[in-house]
């Protein structure tokens, strides 16, 4: 059947503006001539959405009618940045065509309607944005799948920086109306929590068990569209949005019990409201908890009752759906899933066991102990007392089989139990989530060793099989296509325009690299998107930037395992050099800082204020101009990286060797042409390995090397004595030549660098060093330098999550491709 009137779907700038037109009249209630460039942006947006339709309907027809297996992949968090521009790609409308209908408008360029457009932040930083890469992917390569996560009412908060400081704002990105959602308001799902459980026996006298809970919630389905690159294949990203119930408060308002009623409303409806802004350090809040259970439980309703409405039996669970749980977060799916089938569909328990284990699988994204999920026994079992008799028994089966495998040895007992018994009783959700997942995969080639060599040796040892490696990858539709046009057009020229759905074609790439005339366009093209950085920074910042000078940036969460205090440390003996009359053969930099700290984490914090009282002694030094500038970019989000990535020269990747799981910003910079600083940590290691070593500039000690000083006994206060530049550097810090004479305000960075130095910042120091000074060497042969360039961009192919996910359909998923047809 046909879904649609083509003519109103057309994708010419007739089409486009026809769409735009209508909409602003009928939908927006708006003349053209009086209209802002936010309802012109909302007007195109809705005849985006328009011709997103078709191929979305299309797509759920094409499932319901020919079932197919669909990756359900479960995450707390989606960061999934602007849509518009994105959108119009994927369907082939170019922004020539674009501009048409908007100067019939009177407005010039597209970019002036991008730039209205108020980005969703429902995640912290690299695994909401996977999920949003993997999102991407999974519709270009026309594989049915459905992201099920949270509508936050506010995602993560706005950064302002006041005297060098951050300073949180509410992120009320719904304000202005987000017109890529469609609430499904018949599809809601009841949740949920409290309570307690009680036994009874069946009718065929079997003793059950059941949860009497005292507190509910309601989840709206909110629906954003998925389109795939130049396909029909349009899946959906499922956001639920918690709603207060109805069925009970009428009836305490009928007994006059007004604001108990109330009461349950309000606490329902916060469900939803915020997005935890720690990514990282893991607080433990009841009110997280509550959050993932929520929308877990309403994802695996939804996927049990698209097998009832088709006539499915529930039996074939597993061979229709493949349950991806995003970290821990979700991984409230084993119990949830197993108490809907068991309490639920009365299945007994080895059916449903089967039937978990065979559907969900897990990613693994950190080593770091603070942000494993923990969970305070009590405090689950008072919101969850079904679940948590549900976890005891799946514990009780699994350690009864590791009691066989390893008679009288209690210790790896004591490890494997999902319940931590040492200290304070706990929940352990790594456990729940390796014992129930057929695999457990790291992001990295180094961290995914790392996960079965040091966080789970004797999971691996029992189950071998069930660890597996899938690297991480970006979308080259979002970091090469959108956020790149100008390298774009010159890999269209050189490569031919497949590299945006192969980008294993960019080797072709290396043919050029002898090519002068070639490594000149390279390098033009390059400056011709830091100008435009230039004038963001100028305007965001007041800095005047050179941009021929080597923009060298560091952009990601802060966090002291990251290291951005290592990079302002270098900066700083930098900035000494200049000063001294050492600055012969040093290149003009402009160093860019940029990242969100966690609201409580205080060193996080202390790290920004330090950069930017740097960036203050630096910027205002005349000595410095022409030399040297500091930047730290507010608000580090999804649209600004868009912006940076582009625009960099060198790629600082310095997190301390085996603490970065992945790092998925690594890629962008490699593939947009970036040099690489980097140790050898999460996906730096392949990154390298693919570039090759003389194309990367590599530092710092290893993971083992770390373990051994670790073990050994690390002094950093003796390395500072061995240092005279780093000496230096922290002497001038102490006399608050960065703070305007203030020597306290940096005291707790200094103790704990020169105390315990936990992540190793001053043993990597010197070797950091060093590979700045090649890094200054390699920038003054520019020819060279562009070479370099490109051959990061031509071997960095892999990197795509085109790939990555590949990856996991094949290993993991057993999911295949559904081409979606229209047939009108
Ligand atoms: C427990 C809770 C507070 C929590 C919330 C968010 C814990 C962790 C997170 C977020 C973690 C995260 O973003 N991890 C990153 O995942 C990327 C994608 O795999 C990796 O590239 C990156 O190395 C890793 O730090």
């Amino acid at each position: 059947g046909c879904f649609a009137d083509p003519e109103r779907a057309g994708l010419d700038a007739d089409a486009v503006f026809d769409g735009m037109t209508e909409h602003l009249f009928f939908t927006l209630g708006k003349l053209a001539p009086t209209a802002s460039n936010h309802d012109l942006y909302m007007a195109l947006s809705y005849a985006v959405r328009d011709r997103l339709m078709t191929r979305y309907l299309a797509s759920l027809e094409a499932i319901r009618a020919r079932p197919h297996k669909t990756v359900a992949y479960l995450s707390a968090e989606f960061l999934i940045g602007p849509q518009l521009n994105s959108n119009l790609l994927n369907l082939g409308i170019s922004k020539d065509i674009a501009e048409q209908a908007l100067r019939r408008f009177r407005i010039e360029s597209l970019d002036q309607i991008l730039e209205v457009e108020e980005e969703p932040g429902l995640g912290n930083g690299g695994l909401g944005r996977l999920a949003a890469c993997y999102m991407e992917s999974l519709a270009s390569l026309q594989v049915p799948a459905i992201g099920y996560g949270i509508r936050y009412e506010f995602g993560i908060f706005n950064q302002l920086i006041r005297d060098g400081w951050q300073v949180e704002v509410t992120d009320k990105w719904l304000k202005g109306g987000w017109p890529w959602e469609l609430p499904q308001p018949e599809e809601a799902c009841f949740v949920g929590f409290g309570g307690r459980t009680e036994s009874y026996t069946d009718g065929k006298g079997n003793y059950r068990s059941r949860w009497i809970p005292s507190e509910h919630a309601i989840g709206i389905p909110h629906d954003v569209p998925v389109l795939g690159y130049r396909v029909n294949t349009c899946n959906r990203l499922r956001l639920w949005r918690a709603d207060a119930t109805e069925s009970f408060d009428f009836y305490a308002f009928n007994i006059g019990d007004y604001y108990g009623a109330v009461e349950e409303k309000v606490g329902s409806e916060t469900l939803s409201k915020v997005l935890y802004p720690n990514d990282g350090t893991d607080e433990g809040r009841r009110l997280r908890l509550k959050q993932q259970h929520f929308f877990v439980s309403c994802s695996l309703q939804d996927m049990l009752r698209s097998l009832g409405n088709r006539g499915i039996p529930i039996e074939e669970f597993p061979n229709h759906w493949t349950v991806q749980l995003n970290d821990t977060h979700p991984a409230i799916a084993v119990a949830e899933l197993m108490r809907l089938l068991i309490d639920e569909h009365y299945l007994d328990w080895d059916t449903a066991w089967d039937i978990t284990t065979r559907s969900v699988a897990y990613t693994n994204h950190t080593l770091l102990p603070e942000a494993l999920e923990k969970w305070d026994l009590t405090r689950f079992r008072s919101l969850l007392p079904r679940h948590l008799e549900l976890i005891y028994e799946i514990n009780r089966r699994f350690l009864q089989q590791v009691r066989l495998r390893y008679p009288g040895n209690d210790a790896i007992q004591r490890k494997l139990s999902i319940i931590d018994e040492d200290g304070g009783k706990a929940v352990r959700m790594a456990n729940l989530a390796t014992i129930a997942a057929h695999h457990v995969n790291g992001v990295a080639a180094l961290h995914s060793d790392l996960l079965k060599r040091q966080l789970m040796p004797e999971f691996a040892e029992i189950w071998p099989e069930k660890f597996t490696n899938v690297t991480n990858g970006v979308t080259p539709r979002r970091w090469v296509a959108l956020a790149n046009p100008a390298l774009s057009r010159l890999l269209d020229e050189h490569v031919g325009p497949e590299w945006i759905t192969n980008m294993e074609l960019l080797t072709k790439l290396e043919e050029r690299q002898h090519d002068t005339a070639f490594l000149e366009q390279w390098g033009a093209t390059k400056l011709s998107v830091k100008r435009k950085l230039a004038g963001y920074i100028h305007r965001q910042t007041g800095v005047l930037v050179d941009p021929s000078s080597l923009f060298d940036v560091q952009v990601k969460r802060i966090h002291e395992y990251k290291r951005q205090h290592l990079n302002a440390l270098q900066v700083i003996t930098h900035y000494l050099r200049i000063k001294n009359g050492q600055a012969e053969g040093m290149a003009p930099r402009t160093v860019i800082f940029g990242g969100k700290a966690a609201p409580g984490y205080y060193m996080a914090k202390l790290i920004i204020r330090f950069i930017n009282g740097i960036a203050e002694t630096i910027n205002a030094d005349p000595d410095m101009e022409g030399r040297l500038r500091v930047v730290f970019l507010p608000d580090y989000n999804v649209k600004l990286a868009e912006q940076i990535y582009p625009a960099s020269d060198l790629s600082e990747q310095v997190s301390t060797a085996g603490k970065e799981a992945s790092g998925t910003g690594n890629m962008k910079f490699a593939m947009n042409g970036a040099l690489t600083i980097g140790t050898l940590d999460g996906a730096n290691v392949e990154i390298r390995e693919r570039v090759g070593p003389e194309n990367f500039f590599l530092f710092g000690k290893t993971e083992t090397e770390i373990m051994e000083l670790q073990t050994n006994g690390y002094r950093p206060r003796q390395i500072v004595e061995t240092l005279p530049e780093l000496a230096e550097a922290l002497r001038l810090i102490g006399l608050g030549h960065f703070s305007n004479g203030d020597g306290e305000l940096f005291r707790p960075l200094l103790d704990n660098l020169t105390g315990f130095d936990p992540f190793f910042v001053l043993a990597d120091f010197a070797d950091y060093l060093r590979a700045q000074d090649e890094v200054n060497q390699a920038w003054t042969n520019r020819k060279q330098w562009n070479r370099m360039s490109l051959l990061n961009t031509a071997r960095t192919g892999f990197f795509s999550s085109d790939r990555s996910i590949q990856d996991y359909c094949q290993t993991i998923w057993k999911a295949e491709p559904f081409p979606v047809e229209i047939t009108c």
